[in-house]
């Protein structure tokens, strides 16, 4: 029976001092949903009984059956602390990191996290991936060390041997917490010092140093660290539902040991033990070898209880230990044949759990009204953008964020940081209801009413009121029913609604207001400028629009009530934006109020599938189901690429399963066809292998054949060396190689593609210094910085990577592919001085466009196409190095004329391209997603030049007609002239393309590889089962690269490196080989080269000796390679008929 009414809990919304928005965070099985189900209980949502095994908050089919929690939800809870009512709304959050974006979902609506820790298990990537998420997103997080329980019954520690582990844990947990302080404070310290130095040029750099180590001493990182002495560690078992916090204990031991209760406190954890003698308190007792007061007022007390009900199941001893813990038995618990039922009675009541976690997030975390200046401005500030840069009207709502004000003078200011989608059965309006009292009241009333009615009847004995009565009946029942159906149709029309997951941040939500709703990519400048020019005229802003608030609910698991109105500082549901929002959105009073910071995704999404309908005719509800199904999955991505293909990228297998059962049962209702994961590769170069496959040296003087390249196939070709390609107009030829990049560049220009993003717009608007100025105003001092960093960082690794780099830091034309890449394009044209790609962060210097060479940009282009699509498998490259060595323009297009006409012809161009790349790309994201993928675009690159070059066409002809009007003498050769170059097509399109062909060609000369993505797999298992699974490891190609024993647990922990193509089933073989007793987890990691070359083939004796001339044994390069070609559609090299006889039997007379 609950305890709390929603009545009452949205009462309690009023006082946001008393409200806590907090989170469970954890890694994937430390607890959180069982811990959630104590919490939940204590409301009487749940029966204390069935705490921990109901799960309720897993409340998908799917989840129960996992057991597994998929997606955040919330619910609102009361807790009652020294007469004062809180209000907590709770969001337990997935631990599996393929969910890490519910995760991140969950965290931005809150102001605390509860970190939960498997004392068995201790620190696992999960736990460190959320406290960073915690930390990142600025809330304060405390510690449930969690299944305690199973120190004792599973790995029989002793009390003394537990306050190690639990000491060890704590201890893991804390240096996580040290590590991500000292890196925010010395970001922090060279942010600060460069905008000093900005500000004081003049300064002297030597005295300018900083100083880490003062700063980390003078910072305070007192409230940093989780301690029991503060308040801020729960000890629990959630399946048996206690726990408790030192407080508990300081204050029953108090009066006994005659220690003031807080002094008490600050000892019970530590070294300290009592000395028998004097009964006072020492310090040393691990020296000494004493009894630390926290094993022996502590520990020993839940270890006898677990002794006495558990092992010896002492029923004299259990009944001693009830009265003295003063704690009441009901009879059926006394008899219960399960001792854990009884356990669960006695230490529930002992050291109740909700008690201790909910006091814990009364006492230690904040309050709405709390929010801190920098979490505000890390929420109204996209990344890299300057807080000063927000116009006025912004800048002012910090001060409402600050005051969290309920009052109607208040700007509303919403987030909602997901949609999900409920079932309409669920609403509180499609829901049959309990009766309030006057309700009850009436139908008592009109029964009673009846029955007097009936028995008047009876005793009149009279026939016509009885018939009257009969009809009245029938009509009142025809009338429900009509009413029903009408209701369900209603049901049927929109089987899926949409609830916006939502946080108040300022003012107060009704229903039936009118706000606005500022999509992710709002501009708050350009819409007050808009919006001052015409105003009241909402249709010029394209991420805006008005909408009435139709529906608030008050979220609780997953039912939701109705609630009229939301104050600041609480998490709710918001219905009816469905038509309006895609995945996030900011919802206001005011259109100054920017789009929120986009939420920090830990993990991109990776495995993609491509599906269709069974039944061809079922496409509709496909793309309606893909539709919706985007809509309700924060991580999902949903896109058709240009061959129509419709495809999904998830974060993982669980996840894909996930969304393959929402398309099918849920949001598409139809059966679909799947096609095998899509995992993305990369190709690259290297540098010439030294031995061959049969580990003999290669003398590379002599050349070998190979099939890689085209000349290779006919001719003796050396690895390496530059290519010379013509325009097919022979008016241009350029001459390019290629190298490959080191890896260590390679990986830190992949690292840091958001910042080379970043330094591509400012190049960008360098031809415009207003416009420049403009953008670089707004990125901060710290990605300035940064990027700074970056420069000198490559600057130096160009300079180890040795003579071939000499000078290539300010060589560098272009990034790509997508102008951010990892690989690079050089200029070493001997005299042509392009301005670097630096200059717009080398002191803001703006360097005018004209002094490109004309047709610079198509080069640049050419370089992007080919670096998106490589030539072996048509995947995107990383990690190679192009060098442009000599760009010769022949003939008459030379400087004379094209300077006059092209310049600003081929800047346009290139901005183009760059545009309509940019709106590829955007096709298949959904409007709020921010993330792109490599892969999405491989058709677009793939498309003709030409379909680029189109729109110019015509314009490049009229500047040559003008031309040739001009210049009267030489006009005949020139009409030739123009008549050639029209036949070739325009001239930006050739040099596109034979920029395009001369890098793949130089690529070429090289010994091509494959890269394929890389998983880090962490596993914990069992010495018993360690052989079972070095045996799938080493069957699915991974590489085991460290293994620790933890002793005093006599567990192993695994990490190794597994191909993600390899991946699939690979969670599954695990769990059924080591019988569900190991469990990975797989995180994107990095890229690696494959090593086999897919183009091998036998050649020396050696080889062919030990390969055959088939050399038909596995060669996982070309097997990688010709998956993805065949799946592309693309020409397989293959042989098909091995032996084109026919078999027969051999007989004598045959
Ligand atoms: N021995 C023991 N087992 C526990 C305890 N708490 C939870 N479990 C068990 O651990 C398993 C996972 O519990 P969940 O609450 O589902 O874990 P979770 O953190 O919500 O997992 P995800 O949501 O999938 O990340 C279940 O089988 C629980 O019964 C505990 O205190 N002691
Ligand atoms: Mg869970």
């Amino acid at each position: 029976m609950r305890t709390v009414t929603p009545g009452q809990l949205a009462q309690l919304q009023g006082n946001p001092q008393n409200v806590r928005n907090i989170c469970i965070l954890a890694h994937v099985d430390h607890g959180k949903t069982t811990l959630a189900d104590v919490l939940v209980a204590s409301n009487g949502v749940i029966s204390k009984r069935l705490a921990g095994k109901l799960r309720y908050l897993d409340s998908r089919a799917d989840e129960q059956i996992r057991g597994i929690t998929m997606k955040s939800s919330a619910i609102s809870l009361q807790f009652q602390k020294e007469s004062e009512d809180y209000l907590v709304n709770l969001i337990d959050s997935p631990g599996h990191v393929d969910f890490s974006s519910e995760v991140s979902t969950a965290v931005r609506l809150c102001d605390g996290a509860v970190v939960v820790v498997d004392v068995v298990e201790g620190v696992c990537p999960q736990t460190h991936a959320v406290l960073r998420q915690a930390w990142l997103e600025n809330i304060k997080p405390v510690l449930v060390l969690n299944k305690v329980d199973r120190l004792i019954t599973e790995l029989k520690n002793s009390p003394m041997e537990a306050h190690l582990v639990l000491q060890q844990v704590l201890e893991q947990v804390n240096s996580i917490m040290g590590n991500l302080f000292s890196t925010d404070v010395m970001k922090k310290g060279t942010t600060e010092d460069s905008t000093n130095a900005v500000k004081e040029p003049t300064v002297a750099t030597e005295d300018h140093v900083f100083d880490y180590s003062l700063e980390l001493d003078h910072t305070d990182d007192s409230n940093l660290y989780f301690s029991p002495e503060q308040g801020n560690v729960v000890f629990a078992s959630a399946i048996d539902g206690w726990g408790f916090r030192l407080e508990h204990f300081a204050k029953q031991y108090a009066s006994k040991l005659n220690i003031k209760e807080d002094i008490l406190q600050k000892v019970l954890w530590g070294d300290f033990y009592v000395h028998s003698k004097t009964k006072r308190v020492m310090k040393g007792a691990q020296a000494k070898g004493k009894k630390p007061l926290f094993v022996q007022f502590v520990l020993e007390n839940v270890w006898a209880v677990y002794d006495a009900v558990l092992v010896r199941r002492d029923k004299e001893k259990v009944e001693k230990i009830v009265k003295s813990l003063n704690v009441t038995l009901s009879a059926r618990d006394a008899r219960h044949n399960d001792p854990r039922v009884l356990l669960q009675a006695v230490c529930g009541q002992w050291l109740p759990l909700s008690e201790a976690v909910l006091a814990m997030t009364v006492d230690q975390l904040p309050s709405p009204l709390q929010i801190s200046p920098e979490k505000v401005e890390h929420l109204m500030c996209q990344t890299a953008q300057r807080f000063d840069s927000l116009p006025q009207p912004t800048q002012k709502l910090k001060q409402d964020f600050l005051m969290c004000s309920a009052e109607d003078s208040a700007p509303v200011i919403v987030f909602i940081s997901k949609m999900f989608s409920v079932d309409p059965k669920v609403l509180p309006h499609n829901r049959p209801r309990p009766l309030t009292q006057e309700e009850i009241e009436k139908k008592r009333e009109l029964a009673r009413q009846r029955h007097q009615e009936k028995l008047a009847a009876l005793t009149s004995q009279t026939q016509e009121p009885q018939q009257e009565q009969a009809t009245e009946e029938n009509g009142n029942n025809t009338c429900s029913t009509t009413i029903l159906t009408n209701k369900k149709e209603k049901v049927d029309d929109d089987s899926n609604v949409f609830v916006g997951f939502a946080r108040v941040f300022s003012g107060k939500v009704k229903r039936g207001q009118q706000l606005y709703i500022l999509g992710p990519k709002h501009n708050p400048l350009h819409a007050l400028q808009q919006l001052s020019d015409a105003p009241g005229d909402l249709s010029q802003l394209k991420h805006v629009a008005a909408v009435m608030v139709e529906d608030l609910y008050l979220l609780m698991g997953k039912e939701l009530e109705t609630v009229d109105e939301v104050p600041a500082g609480n998490i709710l549901g918001i219905g009816g934006l469905q038509a309006h929002v895609l995945k996030s959105a900011t919802v206001s009073s005011t259109i100054a109020c920017p789009a929120f910071s986009p939420v920090y995704l830990d993990a991109a999404p990776i495995v993609r599938v491509a599906v269709e309908p069974k039944h061809a005719g079922d496409m509709s509800a496909l793309m309606q189901g893909l539709r919706l199904l985007n809509q309700a999955d924060s991580s999902v991505e949903v896109l058709v690429q240009e061959s129509g293909e419709h495809v999904l990228v998830t974060a993982g297998e669980v996840h894909l399963q996930r969304c393959l059962d929402d398309l099918t049962q849920r949001f598409a209702k139809i059966e679909l066809n799947v096609s095998d994961p899509m995992v993305p590769f990369r190709e690259t170069i290297i540098p010439p292998p030294k031995v061959d496959m049969v580990n003999e040296v290669i003398d590379h003087d002599t050349n070998r054949i190979t099939k890689s390249g085209k000349e290779a196939t006919d001719e003796k070709i050396k690895w390496g060396g530059p290519v010379l390609v013509q325009t097919p107009n022979k008016l241009c030829s350029l001459k390019v190689s290629a190298m490959p990049l080191p890896e260590d560049i390679s990986n830190l220009l992949d690292n840091n593609a958001d910042l080379l993003r970043t330094l591509d717009k400012m190049t960008k608007s360098s031809g415009d210094i207003s416009r420049h100025q403009a953008e670089r105003a707004k990125v901060t001092a710290e990605t300035l910085n940064r990027l700074t960093e970056l420069k000198s960082t490559l600057e130096a690794k160009f300079a180890q990577a040795g003579k071939h780099y000499r000078g290539a830091i300010d060589q560098i034309w272009a990034f790509g592919p997508r102008r951010n890449g990892p690989n690079i394009l050089l200029n070493r044209v001997a005299g042509y001085q392009r301005p670097s790609v630096w200059d717009s962060i080398d002191k803001g210097e703006v360097k005018s466009a004209a002094q490109f060479r004309p047709f610079d940009h198509a080069i640049g282009s050419g370089f992007q196409l080919a670096t998106l699509a490589g030539p072996l498998c048509e995947e995107p490259l990383m990690g190679v190095c192009f060098m442009v060595e000599e760009w010769t323009m022949h003939g008459q297009l030379s400087e004379k004329r094209t300077t006059k006409n092209n310049d600003a012809l081929t800047n346009d161009f290139s901005n183009a391209a760059v545009s309509r790349e940019e709106e590829t790309r955007t096709e298949g994201e959904s409007v709020s997603s921010e993330h792109s993928d490599a892969s999405d675009t491989v058709g677009t690159s793939m498309s003709p030049c030409s379909h680029f070059v189109s729109p110019r066409e015509h314009r490049l002809s009229q500047g040559v007609d003008e031309d040739s009007e001009s210049s009267g003498d030489d006009s005949d050769r020139e009409t030739a002239e123009s008549d050639f170059m029209n036949r070739h097509g325009p001239f930006t399109g050739q040099l596109i393309s034979t920029m395009k062909e001369a890098c793949r060609r130089a690529f070429q000369k090289h010994p091509q590889r494959l890269m394929a993505a890389m998983y880090t797999c962490d596993i914990q298992a069992t010495a018993d089962v360690l052989g079972k699974m070095y045996a799938v490891l080493g069957r699915k190609n991974g590489k085991v690269l460290r293994e620790d024993m933890n002793e005093s647990l006599s567990v192993f922990s695994i990490q190794a490196a597994l191909p993600v193509a390899e991946s699939f089933g690979f969670a599954e073989e695990i769990r059924k080989k080591t019988s569900g007793l190991a469990s990975p987890q797989l995180v994107f990691s990095h890229w690696e080269v494959v090593n086999s070359d897919p183009f091998w083939e036998p050649i020396t004796e050696e080889e062919l000796m030990h390969f055959g001339e088939k050399a038909d044994s596995e060669n996982q390069g070309r097997l990688y390679m010709n998956s993805v070609r065949r799946r592309k559609g693309l020409y397989v090299d293959e042989k098909i008929v091995e032996h084109a006889e026919k078999q027969r039997t051999l007989s004598k007379n045959k």
